[in-house]
């Protein structure tokens, strides 16, 4: 039986919101370790460039923050042909913090519904948000590392094994005690 956010204590419901932000840090870091070439060259076949992926990951939040959280400001939409690497970078910035205020909002129970396309059935604002906002995320990262590598632009084990260091990727989002601390998050 589905619970509603409604009944869980607002203390542990907003204790989890900044795992967005852990998510960020994992794009942050492989947007700051991508080699230069490989931002805009080309992939074989009709697939998209690393700066289209990353573009897109901005303009979908946006997506989800004008349908679900409109009386929130929403961050104007990049150009994927267009847009550097650098504002790109700044772009999810802006858009990772309106997204914890959303999720902040929804695990608060202060949004009803999440609206995560014009297409889509809409679902009750919970747990099930977040998770489907870091999968999308999860999803665009790895086809940049498999592509990065198609290009002959391969990450370096540093980022490999980091988007995998958790107890560092915590530290540098806010908690001191890693994984397992949500209850003692401070802003970093
Ligand atoms: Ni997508």
């Amino acid at each position: 039986m589905a619970r509603h956010p409604h009944n869980l204590p607002t203390e542990f419901g907003d204790a989890r919101v900044p795992i967005f932000l852990v998510n960020e840090r994992m794009n942050q870091m492989l947007l700051e370790h991508l080699n230069p070439s490989a931002w805009r060259a080309k992939p074989p076949g009709k697939v998209r460039t690393i700066a289209a992926i990353f573009t897109h990951v901005h303009n979908v939040r946006t997506k989800w923050i004008r349908l679900t959280a409109p009386h929130l400001k929403v961050p104007r939409q990049l150009n994927r042909t267009r847009a550097t690497r650098e504002e790109v970078s700044a772009g999810l910035a802006e858009s990772a913090a309106r997204c914890v205020e959303m999720l902040a909002e929804a695990l608060g129970g202060r949004i009803e519904m999440f609206r995560r396309d014009g297409w889509a059935r809409p679902w009750p604002a919970g747990i099930e948000m977040l998770c489907y906002m870091l999968a999308h995320e999860a999803h665009h990262r790895g086809q940049v590392c498999m592509l990065a590598h198609q290009l002959g632009f391969s990450l370096t084990t540093e980022v490999d094994s980091g988007l995998w260091s958790w107890e560092k990727l915590w530290k540098e989002s806010g908690w001191q005690d890693g994984p397992g601390s949500l209850h003692k998050f401070q802003e970093p």
